[in-house]
């Protein structure tokens, strides 16, 4: 390992005055090197080897030796090769547009901290981070505004993910404590999914779920969604309450549990307070609001009842309320009742989202934590204060994102510091936030990519190192701490987050405290900070590690908290109380249902849920410039149920208005029955960048929950209209297309080239002209006119650019011309079926969108493969490949294989 490091040139702390555009130090080794480190997307965390390739670029296999993952990795994992070049980077400081040197971009952040505070105070400047930092960076940046500026006003995106299951924890442990580990699911009788797509959003754990329950087919997979998603694939029972009934239905199970007598008497006696308060709270709420079959709700309280090792886990459908809390302690409750909880199979599971969310509680980067999971006592702010060595510790809680952003709106903060986060398309009425950022006197953006929605609306930007260039560590989900090594050299001035932290905190004299050489040397500061003073009364505590030195550092290998000097490691919490409360017991909390905040009406019927797709990451700045990724779900959608679609007159591919009191989102329709009737749903994922008015958030409403101050994601009352477009059209062009104004477009990468679908309200004639010049523009050569609306660039044989648009929808234009794409050179056949509206007679031309990414199998492939036969997924995957890879598509192949049963027993 510390051959292969010594080999990259990894950055220095000290200022460069250079900047190539390439990345410098890529040696083509004789012998590979293979560097191990964590996938930069999900909170499972999975182990990944990359070897480089002495290009800039790497092979990227999973880790066999991780316990995460034990080599597996999914479609996004397996993409990250894709995701390295640098042509979208940023590699420069910039200033107001400007590029400048390290030197004076961090004199302008530094001296612009200085000023405001000193005429508006400490309170007039913020930080809004990220679950994406390191734990070095994310430590850093707390230190910075907690311990020096005088401010908790930092708050960081895990408030839109974790904040709700972080209060919940509190409520009931006394601690933001994960109480189990993943293999509990692998052990358990009973795994009930709470708001969770964990075959989407959580893949390599949901195999693991899935391979487990395929060992022992007595395991029973409850999930409870209002949509019925791919995770429902391996799913005995889905419950699709109404959106925001959680508490009413653990409330019923609560009070059931008791009724049967399935209490556990001791452990409830020993170790908890509060059951009689939960337990009238629980009999008062109606089961009824849950709109459940009962029989359903009758086998769910059943196989509860009877498995003793049950895991719940929950994620965004319980955290993304504004009940969001009381959801999460509406789960704790049954399994205190039950005593089920620390042992072996049992327990209540907040999975993350982030792969470093949990790193991000531990530094105590949410505004209402101080540090190493320490509050806003005075025991705690003095005695962080005593380790930091302070000068001017905040000493109360700050603002959580929602209002940060409101009062950077109103001019109360001055200063704002973004790092590894992109709010302007991920927070509720994004455009609020967005014009907020515009308004703010001195807005900072820390961010890897050149163009996001959030850079532009920035003054100054730095830029920050990327995942394969990093160097520190991140905790998953398990409470796992793993390392990410970098194995590519870090390209042009771009600098490590930490180091931009320390760099700033140097300009405004604190340099002593932030004096750090390495990421070796924050990790045992922030290792040293959790065990000072701590002898058991903190949760976390990885005391063992403050003595690590750089070369154990270099090697450390995962490892699962808690980890106190002396004491042997990891395990769970609980299972013999030992909760974090004064008394050491665990709280009951009474929860009443609430609905969500606001409800659909006359003029909003419709109840917008929002989420994530299979392929893509949030604001898609790396997963969106792979083509492998981009086929599964290409363009913004909105999903809505065929009731509802007949009423509007919406078909599949209409374009629609989304709109809300909020705002609006243009997006193209799907038409499904998986959702229930009066909701919609649209993925989180389409930017400005991306399309036109792709980003849902500008319409998704910003109430929160009251504890928690969590966003309400998941519910906002709109109307969805249709949009009569003139025309429908594609263009796949080698070069980047600059676009006159029309209604709908989206962009997506295909293979070696760019891909676009558009509509428009104007003529087509007019739309036609304005297009064709536009692709020529950037795509130069001779023009050729075709039939049918087709006309394309061809220069020296070879396709550069091709435009079609026709009047109806044509959702296979995009499938159809790809392959012309790929080819060298068009002979003079191939040039005329272009011509002719592009049919290249593979027999693909109706690929009815892609879902093996790995292979690019297309679903009429698969569909094909069953007509033919395949009755099993190994039948398909011997046929077609698909699935044979990383294993993402397998729910969807299943689906289908489903059908196809249904359809030959009709
Ligand atoms: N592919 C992919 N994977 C990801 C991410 C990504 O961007 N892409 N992001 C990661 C991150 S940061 C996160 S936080 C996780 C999120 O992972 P998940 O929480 O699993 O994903 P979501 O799609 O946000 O929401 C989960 C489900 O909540 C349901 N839901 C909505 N309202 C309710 C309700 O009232 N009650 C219940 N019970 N369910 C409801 C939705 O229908 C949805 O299916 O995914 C992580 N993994
Ligand atoms: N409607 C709706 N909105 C949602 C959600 C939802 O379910 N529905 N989910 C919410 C949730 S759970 C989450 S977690 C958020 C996620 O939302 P965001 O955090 O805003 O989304 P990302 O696209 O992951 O943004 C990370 C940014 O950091 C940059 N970056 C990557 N690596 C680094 C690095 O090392 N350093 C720096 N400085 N920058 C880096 C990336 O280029 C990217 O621009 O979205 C929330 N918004
Ligand atoms: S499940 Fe996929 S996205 Fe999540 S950590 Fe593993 S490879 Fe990365
Ligand atoms: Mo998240």
């Amino acid at each position: 390992m510390s051959d292969a490091r010594a080999m990259l040139a990894t950055p220095s702390p000290s200022l460069s005055p250079k900047g190539g555009e390439e990345r410098e130090g890529c040696v083509v080794a004789a012998d590979p090197v293979t560097i191990r480190t964590t996938c930069p997307y999900c909170g499972v965390g999975c182990g990944i080897v990359a070897t480089p390739d002495g290009r800039g670029g790497a092979e990227i296999a999973g880790d066999k030796a991780h316990p995460a993952n034990s080599g597996r990795l999914c479609s996004k994992g397996a993409a990250l090769g894709e995701t390295l070049s640098l042509e979208d980077r940023l590699l420069h400081p910039e200033v107001d547009g400007r590029r400048v040197s390290w030197d004076v971009a961090l004199d302008a952040v530094a001296n612009g901290f200085r000023d405001v505070i000193a005429e508006h105070g400490p309170d007039a400047v913020a930080f809004y981070v990220s679950g994406q930092l390191l734990t070095e960076d994310y430590y850093a940046a707390n230190k910075l505004i907690k311990g020096f500026l005088g401010t908790a006003n930092i708050d960081t995106n895990s408030r839109l993910c974790m904040a709700s299951s972080v209060a919940g924890h509190k409520r009931a442990f006394g601690s933001d404590t994960v109480p189990g580990l993943y293999e509990d699911f692998e052990l358990a009788d009973l795994v009930v999914l709470v708001g969770s797509n964990l075959a989407w959003c959580h893949p390599v754990l949901f195999q693991r779920l899935e391979a487990a329950k395929r060992a022992r087919p007595g395991m029973n997979v409850v999930v409870i969604d209002p949509r019925r998603t791919d995770t429902c694939e391996i799913a005995d029972l889905h419950l699709a309450l109404r959106p925001g009934s959680d508490v009413a239905l653990f409330n019923g199970l609560l009070a059931e549990l008791h009724r049967r007598g399935v209490t556990a008497k001791s452990y409830v006696d020993q170790y908890t307070t509060g059951l009689e308060e939960a337990l009238m709270a629980a009999r008062a709420s109606d089961l009824a609001q849950c709109d459940l079959p009962a029989a359903d709700v009758a086998t769910f309280v059943e196989w509860f009842a009877r498995a003793e090792k049950t895991v719940t886990l929950y994620s965004q459908g319980v955290n993304q309320s504004s009940a969001g809390v009381d959801k999460v302690n509406a789960i704790i409750n049954c399994h205190l009742l039950t005593g089920r909880i620390g042992q072996p199979g049992m327990g209540p599971f907040s999975i993350t989202g982030q792969p470093n969310a949990m790193g991000g509680r531990e530094v105590g980067a949410l505004s209402n934590t101080l540090a190493a999971h320490m509050d806003f006592t005075l025991e705690d702010v003095d005695r962080v204060g005593r380790f930091w060595q302070a000068v001017r510790m905040a000493k109360r809680p700050g603002l959580k994102a929602v209002e940060l952003f409101d009062a950077v709106k109103a001019g109360r903060i001055k200063a704002v510091w973004i790092m590894a986060t992109n709010p302007v398309a991920s927070l509720p009425d994004a455009d609020a936030v967005r014009a907020a950022l515009k308004a703010c006197e001195l807005s900072i953006v820390s961010e890897a990519v050149r163009a996001t929605d959030t850079v532009d609306a920035c003054r100054i930007r730095l830029p920050a190192l990327a995942w394969a260039e990093k160097d520190g560590t991140v905790t998953n989900s398990e409470r796992g701490i793993s390392r990410q090594r970098p194995f590519l050299p870090a390209p042009g001035e771009a600098r490590q987050d930490w180091w931009i932290v320390a760099e700033v905190a140097r300009r405004l004299g604190f340099g002593e405290a932030f004096a750090w050489t390495g990421v070796a040397d924050i990790f045992r500061e922030h290792a040293a900070l959790s065990a000072f003073e701590n002898d058991g009364r903190r949760d976390f505590d990885i005391g063992a590690y403050a003595t690590t030195d750089e070369a154990a550092y270099d090697k450390l290998s995962p490892f699962v908290w808690p980890a106190r000097a002396g004491v042997a490691q990891g395990g769970r919490f609980f299972a013999d109380g030992g909760f974090f409360h004064g008394d050491r017991r665990a709280r009951f909390i009474a929860t009443a249902p609430r609905a969500p905040m606001h409800a659909p009406g006359e003029d909003r019927p419709l109840r917008l849920n929002t989420g994530r797709v299979r392929d893509q990451w949030h604001t898609m700045t790396r997963t969106g410039k792979s083509a492998r990724l981009a086929g599964h779900r290409p363009e913004p959608l909105v999903e809505l149920h065929s009731n509802d679609a007949r009423a509007r007159g919406l078909g599949n591919g209409d374009i629609a208005e989304v709109s809300s009191t909020w705002g609006r989102a243009v997006l193209k329709v799907h038409v499904t029955e998986a959702l229930r009737v009066g909701e919609a749903f649209a993925p989180m994922h389409w930017t400005a960048q991306v399309s036109r008015a792709g980003a849902i958030n500008a319409a998704v409403n910003p109430a929160v929950d009251p504890i928690s101050g969590q966003p309400e994601l998941k519910h906002t009352p709109v109307e969805i209209r249709r949009l009569d477009m003139h025309w429908h059209g594609t263009i796949l062009a080698r070069r980047p297309v600059m676009l006159p104004e029309i209604t709908y477009w989206a962009r997506a990468r295909g293979a070696g080239y760019h891909a676009y679908m558009i509509a428009g309200e104007q003529p087509l004639g007019v739309a036609q002209r304005a297009l064709s010049a536009a692709v020529r523009a950037t795509n130069p050569g001779p023009w050729l006119k075709g039939e049918s609306g087709v006309g394309a660039v061809i220069a020296d044989g070879r396709l550069e650019a091709v435009l079609v648009l026709s009047p109806g929808h044509d959702e296979r234009a995009r499938d159809r011309l790809a392959p012309f794409m790929a080819m060298d050179r068009l002979s003079v056949e191939d040039r005329s079926v272009l011509l002719l509206g592009g049919d290249a007679g593979d027999g693909e031309s109706e690929r009815g969108g892609e879902i093996c990414a790995c292979f690019g199998v297309s679903t009429a492939a698969v569909t094909a493969a069953i007509a033919k036969g395949a009755t099993s997924l190994a039948a398909l995957g011997a046929v077609t490949r698909a699935g044979t890879n990383c294993g993402s598509c397998r729910p969807e192949l299943r689906a289908l294989l489903r059908a196809a049963r249904l359809e030959r027993a009709a």
